[in-house]
Order: structure tokens, then sequence, then C-alpha cells
């Protein structure tokens, strides 16, 4: 038997790759530090800024039809959403962030565009703190280095065949 063949994006800079992140802007305290993260490990990884647009959509019920508009027009190679959603006492929580959860998916699904879910969904304003640049890292961050590593998984794919 031969030596079974492991496909895996590395984090090297994807050479011509392009990067499109969507944010909402809805608390912006929060969502502007998962921007600063992900431009921060794109940049970090040599991605050129020439090659990434980033969009402002007003919150995170609308950030998938961003998505979609930026996966559909095969001018990018991954798509990063960025947006925290914080509970309230009321359950619209669960509608924005099942919207946003499911219209990403969505998108990904349907195009084969690698969509990036940096999304917070937190019960308080403090966990999601924690999560833009504080003691639990940036999810910003780890959105766009994972987008790195999708579209170095896909060139690998596409290389072995798949
Ligand atoms: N949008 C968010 O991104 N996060 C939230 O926590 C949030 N809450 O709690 O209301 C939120 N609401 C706005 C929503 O995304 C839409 O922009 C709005 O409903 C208009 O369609």
């Amino acid at each position: 038997m031969s030596e079974h063949h492991t496909l895996e994006g590395t984090f090297a800079t994807p050479d011509g790759a392009r990067f499109a992140i969507v944010i909402g802007r809805f608390n912006h305290f929060i969502t502007d530090r998962l921007l600063e993260g992900a431009l921060d490990a794109l940049a970090r990884h040599g991605v050129p800024k020439g090659s990434v647009v980033v969009a402002k959509a007003p919150g995170g019920y609308e950030v998938p039809l961003v998505v979609k508009r930026f996966a559909e027009s095969g001018k990018v190679d991954a798509v990063v959403a960025l947006a925290a959603v914080i509970r309230g006492s009321t359950p619209h929580f669960d509608y924005v962030a099942g919207e946003l959860a499911k219209g990403c998916g969505a998108v990904m699904h349907e195009t084969g565009v690698p969509v990036l879910f940096g999304v917070l969904t937190t019960d308080t304003i403090e966990q999601a703190i924690e999560r833009a640049g504080t003691k639990a890292g940036n999810k910003g961050f780890e959105a766009a280095v994972a987008a790195v590593e999708m579209v170095n998984l896909r060139r690998a794919m596409e290389a072995a065949g798949y």
C-alpha cells in the first residue's frame, strides 16, 4: 500500500490571491477591532494591501448579502465575514445570529468560495471584548489566517486533481 496523501493549506502567502472582508458596523467598538485583527493577519501573511477589499454593512443581519456579492463576483478567493452579535433581553440576538450563520454558510456552499466566519456571538459585551484583541485573542485575526489556509488548501487540492 502506498502512503496516504494528506492535503492541507499552508500559511504561506498565496500569490495573487484576493480577499474581501465584510464587517457589520453594529457594535463597531468591537467590530473595528476584529477588522484591525483581520487586516493585520493578512498583512503579516504577505498579502499586499491592494489585494484586500473591505465593505461595511449596517449590521450582522446584512453581512451575508454583501458576502454573497463578493463571492459571486469571481474576483476574490475568500471572503472574511466579521460581526459582533451580543445578546440582549429579547430574542433579537437569535434572529440576527441565526441569519448570519445560515447566510454565510449558504453563500459558501452555493458559490464554492470559502467564507470565513469571524463572527462573535456572545452573551455579554465583556465576552466580546475578550475575543476582539484582549485575553481570548482576536477572532478577526483568526478568521483571516483561516482564509489564507483555505485558499492554499484549495490550491493544493486543485494541484492534486480534486
Ligand atoms: N447587529 C449586529 O451585528 N449585532 C447585534 O448585536 C445586533 N443587535 O443586537 O441588535 C445587530 N442588530 C442589527 C441587525 O444586524 C440589522 O442591521 C438591523 O436589524 C437592520 O436590519
